[in-house]
């Protein structure tokens, strides 16, 4: 078990003022205060939210807040601070991830601001952290960190998790920095979300933003994989159960209860922000009021925290809001009473439970939250009531509190109506609805939360072991030691992907001045022996590469041209490929039905190429494909093979892996033998069970290899300086 959980936040979980520091309640300190000490000692690094110019004093707080606390505060700049809180994470990344791009703002100078303040962070963890810490990388403030943190210290175990909503691709997209936040995030081991459609939402965007092949589990990101996961926060179930046995919370309530006597209590709690649908409520209240008819029991109670006093859109939020509350109260008081009181501050968390305790109804009805922790909150409150929870079907919280009236808050006459008949229920009926999901709310609270993220995390749950582990120190020491024993060496490379990048047009993909020169050299290494394997056609790879003396095979096997000759030979003279022109009027449908898909017919299989489709769609597409294809297949001598990009059906004794055993039975006195591929269809070459093996995935994905090498580029780098810097080295 590790030893320490740090946490990085933008806040830290207190404030510190002039002569005092103050604890806030949050949930997430909730939820981490329950982790017996004897797994997790937890440390925090966030902001301590004031500047503190003096240095003496910043020195102070540091001092106390690390010896009191464990707490290492993060100290900013007033402007940079400026612009990265106010600016780009509120003005510019909040409202995208709220569906809200009309109120996105960006300027290039927050960007600036964002990335230097994610860099203090991720160098604050890096100071502090020790090998085994866990590191949990918290919220949209905090994007670029878990990336910062995998580059400095590639064995570290990140955790990230996105308190909001993650919004659909076409409203992502619109960010002018989508693709760096997104990258960002993906270096997190494990990143978790309140609600499966964020997750969705999420995939799907880094698949058609990145192009990466992504997958509802895990992503596999250049060199590592990312687990995605679903974990629904909950409340601080013990400390709302503690302040209810209080005496102080009765007292409250008793009090409350006379100041509300004889009225139907409905309240609304959040943070003053124009995602949490204030204006529409105050709506569905006229609605409510208007129809009923001088009947003016029913008493709505706002509190509303201010937040983000310095954003031009909530000052512009609190104006309308405080307009709209006199005018409703204008048209509704009586000489006695108004029906709405709007409270513009923070309360005492004691007055807060009293006030969900007593409540009739909460009406709750943000236009999207991540969770909206709210909700839970009034439930755990109401012991004995049974007040009605009216919950916007928008809220994370929506997707477990099975028993909500659920609105849509856009509807404003549904929500007054649904308004209506909850307070008409019978008592019996409300406690009934409402007391299961008390049960529940209390059973998953904060620690369950954490501890489930925390749980796999540690044991990556859904990780996939087949994983590259091996450090190819190991391959450069095995190559090293042969060839000075003067031994020969196999190298088995796959060609797109591999030893040359991917291009859209595979036409595109030829031998490049550099790698021309690499092949050349290699060719002309005394000890090695050199064979390309690839999916593409024989007169393809001899375009490529026909004018080299090394190997070359073809359509996975199909077809080689032994070293030094210039004729093509067919391996697959046995096979019966009748099935081409069987299944060939399945591939054209789906040719037909998928813009930018083609198929290429080749003497061993036909193959579905989809690199020019919409990512999304076109994976999709092959997805099915795959299916049916597989399904016909079944029975048959018949491989589906789902590659980068492609789909090729061909036979199932046409593969790599055969390939080289075939070669290696007419030569074995190799010291050492090295395949590297990119793909699905270099697994079989990787999984052969043969010795002095070296297998070597270049790229990201699951993989049967011992060794993995980032890309192209870095892998003929490898090459070169095993082959080619030694060679030359020693003849020096
Ligand atoms: C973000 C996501 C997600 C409110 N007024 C007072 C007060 N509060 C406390 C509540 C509650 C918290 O503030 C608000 O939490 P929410 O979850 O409702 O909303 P956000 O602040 O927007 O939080 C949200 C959450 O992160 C956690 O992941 O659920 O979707 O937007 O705990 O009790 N507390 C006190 N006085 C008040 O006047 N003491």
């Amino acid at each position: 078990m590790p030893s320490t959980l740090i946490n990085v936040s933008n806040r830290l979980p207190v404030t510190v003022q002039e002569d005092q520091i103050l604890k806030s309640s949050g949930g997430l300190v909730a939820a981490l205060e329950g982790f017996p000490e004897e797994h997790f000692k937890t440390k925090w690094i966030g902001w301590p939210g004031a500047a503190f110019p003096d240095e003496r004093r910043r020195e102070e707080v540091e001092r106390k807040l690390s010896e009191e606390y464990g707490y290492i505060p993060i100290f900013l700049g007033e402007e940079e601070a400026h612009g990265f809180y106010e600016g780009f994470s509120n003005s510019s990344i909040w409202p995208l991830l709220h569906y809200l791009p009309n109120f996105l703002r960006y300027e290039r100078a927050w960007w600036e601001d964002y990335q230097t303040v994610n860099r203090t962070f991720a160098d604050k963890v890096l100071e502090t952290a020790k090998d085994g810490d866990l590191i949990w990388v918290h919220d949209y403030q905090l994007m670029l960190v878990p990336a910062m943190l995998r580059e400095a210290a590639p064995n570290l175990k990140i955790g990230f998790f996105l308190h909001t909503p993650f919004p659909a691709y076409e409203i992502f997209r619109c960010h002018p920095r989508r693709s760096e936040l997104i990258t960002g995030m993906l270096g997190a081991d494990r990143i978790g979300f309140h609600a499966f459609g964020y997750l969705r939402h999420f995939s799907s965007t880094v698949q058609r933003l990145l192009g990466i092949e992504t997958g509802l589990t895990q992503i596999a990101n250049e060199e590592h994989t990312a687990a995605l996961g679903v974990y629904p926060i909950g409340i601080n179930a013990r400390k709302f159960q503690e302040t209810l046995d209080s005496k102080e919370f009765h007292q409250r309530q008793k009090e409350f209860r006379l100041g509300h006597q004889g009225k139907r209590l409905v309240i609304s709690v959040e943070r003053m922000d124009y995602t949490k649908g204030i204006l529409r409520r105050l709506e569905a209240i006229d609605n409510f009021l208007a129809n009923s008819q001088g009947d003016n029991d029913v008493r709505f109670l706002f509190v509303s925290v201010p937040s983000r006093e310095g954003i031009e859109e909530y000052q512009q939020l609190v104006q309308e809001v405080e307009s709209r509350v006199g005018q409703l109260n204008g048209k509704y008081a009586t000489l006695v009473d108004s029906p709405i009181h709007f409270v513009h501050a923070s309360i005492p968390f004691v007055d807060l439970c009293a006030l969900y305790a007593l409540a009739d109804a909460a009406l709750i009805t943000p236009l999207i939250d991540g969770m909206n922790l709210v909700a839970k909150e009034f439930i755990a409150c109401q012991q004995e009531k049974g007040g009605s929870l009216i919950l916007s079907e928008f809220a994370g919280a929506a997707e477990e509190l099975f028993n909500a009236f659920l609105v849509n808050p856009y509807d404003s006459e549904a929500v007054a109506e649904t308004l209506k008949g909850a307070l008409a229920l019978p008592e019996g009926e409300r406690r009934e609805r409402i007391q299961p999901m008390r049960e529940q709310v209390l059973r998953y609270d904060a620690k369950h939360w954490a501890r489930s993220f925390i749980d796999d995390l540690v044991s990556g749950a859904v990780k996939d072991a087949r994983t590259a582990k091996g450090d190819i120190k190991e391959v450069r020491e095995v190559v090293g030691r042969t060839l000075t024993a003067g031994k020969r060496i196999a190298l088995f490379l796959d060609y797109d992907g591999t030893l040359r990048e991917i291009e859209r047009e595979p036409n595109a993909a030829k031998p490049t001045a550099e790698l021309e020169e690499l092949l050349h050299r290699l060719s002309q290494h005394p000890n090695l022996d050199l064979t390309i394997l690839s999916g593409r056609s024989q007169e393809n790879l001899e375009a490529f590469l026909g004018a080299y003396p090394f190997r070359l095979i073809a359509e996975h096997g199909a077809t080689w041209r032994p070293p030094g000759q210039k004729d093509w030979e067919r391996l697959d003279k046995n096979i019966n490929y009748a099935w081409k022109e069987a299944l060939m009027p399945i591939l054209r449908n789906y040719e037909q039905a998928t813009p930018g898909s083609a198929i290429e017919e080749k003497p061993s299989s036909i193959v579905w190429h989809y690199r020019k489709a919409d990512n999304e769609f076109g994976r999709w597409k092959a997805n099915q494909l795959t299916e049916e294809l597989s399904a016909l297949t079944a029975n048959h001598p018949i491989k589906v093979r789902h590659g980068k990009k492609m789909i090729e059906v061909t036979a199932t004794e046409n593969n790599k892996g055969a390939a080289v055993t075939r070669v290696l039975a007419e030569n074995d006195n190799y010291g050492a033998i090295l395949c590297a591929g990119d793909d699905l269809t270099d697994e079989s070459m990787f999984e052969l069970n043969i010795p002095y093996l070296l297998t070597i995935k270049v790229g990201a994905g699951p993989t049967q290899a011992r060794f993995r090498i980032k890309d192209p580029v870095t892998f003929r780098k490898l090459l070169d300086d095993l082959f080619i810097r030694k060679t030359c080295s020693d003849r020096e």
